[in-house]
């Protein structure tokens, strides 16, 4: 059963646990999630594909766990969606409801609500393992978020493989304060918790003080979140008592990593993966924790570099080459793009686009990305071609060029450059604000900076690597 700790008949037992699931000020048991959720399955059943606002909730949860009871694919839409990204999403993935939550703009579909308090004690037969659970969408360089179904074997496998890096059981409590509609938050996060039967508590959001103020054995987070944990003194010393911290999404700068190991006394778990992949490589609770580096590759995981012309880059810890990775967890194509599946995989392995090095024992370093155009901000994953064409659709928008800033505290920082038509008087709220309503809260720039032209090279290209280096420097 993917939902291993939810078997209603274990429950049912006596397998009960009174306090699985923390989310939004309310606590619900084991035998309250099997009732509720079974409860919304009931109302689900059959239908080919849902849609639900993934706010951090009860109902957010309900609604997920009662799809994968009934076997109904979920696409989770991000909290602080705009307008043209949920359209997309919906119209692409062909959900034909909203489940839970419903959405300022429903875009046409009817809304099922979920019902915190009605209780079913149906019993339904446990999905295909090939069966879609999940459609989570993801931002690609150009273009608008593309879909990820995500397997229920390739979700446990994943799971499980996590489980054996690092000692994750039953006895745990795993505190996040993550959005719940990607992979860190939502699989790993709250269904691991479900899968593995370990309590699960949701803070909320992801400050320092709300980490502290729970006792967990493990605290998953960004890291944004951990460079904030380690600028607090007070909270991070609160972690002491934890087992694991453990950091992924982003790379975690080493500053961060050596001042965590002085607050906490615990050097973090680095582990590494995509919305394509799920989690592939991970330090594990009995090796060794390189600042830096982010482990060795997970159970059934092969990973390999190669070079631009695809040929072999050895394993000595120095060649830089691009990662590839193969295993049961990942993904195996794109909903409805076989173009961009075709581009994705190079004979049978995953090509994350991600530069990295290899040491002899396998431990594995992430360099950079390939492309500047796929920016990662506080753990997000934005393409620059997504907010250059909203930017672009505004009327006083002559050219954009959107680029990552290295950041402190967010890893980048996204900055818009714009050259505006002479006699606009447009402004950089409006055009934030522009990005917030069209794409997603979270994909706004942090800075908007007027240009009177872009930097171009020889070929007519915007040569991105100078704004980069003009909007570091200042
Ligand atoms: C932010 N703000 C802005 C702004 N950006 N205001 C104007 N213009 C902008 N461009 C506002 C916010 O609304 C907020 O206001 C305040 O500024 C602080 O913003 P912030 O610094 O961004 O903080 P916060 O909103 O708290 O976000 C930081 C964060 C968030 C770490 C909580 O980035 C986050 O949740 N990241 C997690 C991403 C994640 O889970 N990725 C996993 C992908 S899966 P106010 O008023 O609201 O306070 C994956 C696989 C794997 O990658 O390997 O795990
Ligand atoms: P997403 O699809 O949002 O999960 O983003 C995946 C990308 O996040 C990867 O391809 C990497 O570029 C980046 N990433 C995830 N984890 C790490 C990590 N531990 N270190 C560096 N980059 C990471």
């Amino acid at each position: 059963m993917l939902l291993a700790s939810l078997n209603p008949a274990a429950v049912a037992a006596g397998a009960d646990l009174p306090d699985a699931v923390t989310i939004d000020g309310t606590t619900l048991s084991r035998s309250d999630l099997v009732g509720a959720a079974t409860s919304v399955a009931e109302r689900v059943a059959g239908l080919s594909r849902v849609a639900v606002l993934a706010t951090p909730s009860v109902s957010t949860v309900l609604a997920v766990v009662g799809c994968l009871i009934a076997g109904v694919p979920v696409v989770p839409v991000p909290a602080d969606v705009g307008a043209t990204e949920r359209a997309h999403m919906l119209t692409d993935s062909g959900a034909v409801a909203w489940l839970g939550e419903a959405p300022e703009q429903p875009g046409g579909l009817p809304h099922i609500p979920v019902r915190l308090y009605a209780r079913s004690w149906h019993r339904y037969r446990e999905p295909d393992p090939a069966a879609v659970a999940l459609i989570i969408y993801t931002s690609g360089t150009t273009g608008l978020p593309k879909g990820v179904p995500m397997r229920r074997a390739q979700i446990a496998a994943d799971i499980d493989a996590l489980a054996a890096a690092w000692a994750w059981t039953a006895d745990d409590v795993l505190v996040h304060g993550l959005p719940l509609f990607h992979v860190h938050g939502l699989v790993l996060g709250l269904l691991g918790s479900l899968r593995i039967g370990n309590r699960f508590v949701h803070t909320g959001k992801p400050t320092p003080q709300a980490y502290a103020a729970v006792a967990g054995t493990m605290y998953f987070g960004v890291p944004t979140v951990w460079s904030r944990v380690a600028a607090d003194p007070e909270s991070a010393a609160a972690l002491r008592s934890a087992r694991l911290l453990i950091s992924g999404s982003a790379a975690l700068p080493t500053p961060v990593f050596d001042r965590l190991v002085e607050l906490t006394g615990h050097a973090p778990i680095e582990r590494y993966g995509s919305t394509e992949s799920m989690i592939t490589l991970s330090t594990r609770v009995d090796g060794e924790r390189r600042p830096g580096w982010v482990g060795l590759p997970l159970e059934g995981v092969s990973t390999r570099l190669v070079d631009e012309a695809g040929a072999a880059v050895p394993c000595d810890g120095e060649t830089i080459g691009l990662l590839e990775v193969r295993g049961p967890m990942v993904f195996d194509g794109y909903l409805n793009r076989p173009d961009a599946t075709a581009e994705a995989f190079d004979d049978g392995w995953y090509r994350t686009g991600d530069v990295a090095v290899i040491d002899a024992d396998g431990m594995h370093r992430i360099v950079g990305r390939e492309s500047v155009d796929l920016i990662k901000t506080g753990g997000f994953r934005v393409g620059a071609g997504e907010i250059e064409t909203t930017l672009l659709g505004h009327p006083a928008v002559v050219e954009a060029a959107v680029v990552g800033v290295p950041d402190d505290e967010l890893g980048q920082r996204i900055v818009a450059y714009v050259v505006a038509a002479s006699d606009s008087s447009v402004t950089a709220e409006e055009l934030t604000e522009l990005v917030a309503q069209q794409l997603s809260a979270h994909k706004r720039p942090r800075e908007v900076r007027f240009a009177d032209a872009l930097p171009r090279n020889a070929m007519g290209k915007v040569t991105k690597k100078q704004l980069i280096a003009e909007a570091s420097t200042e």
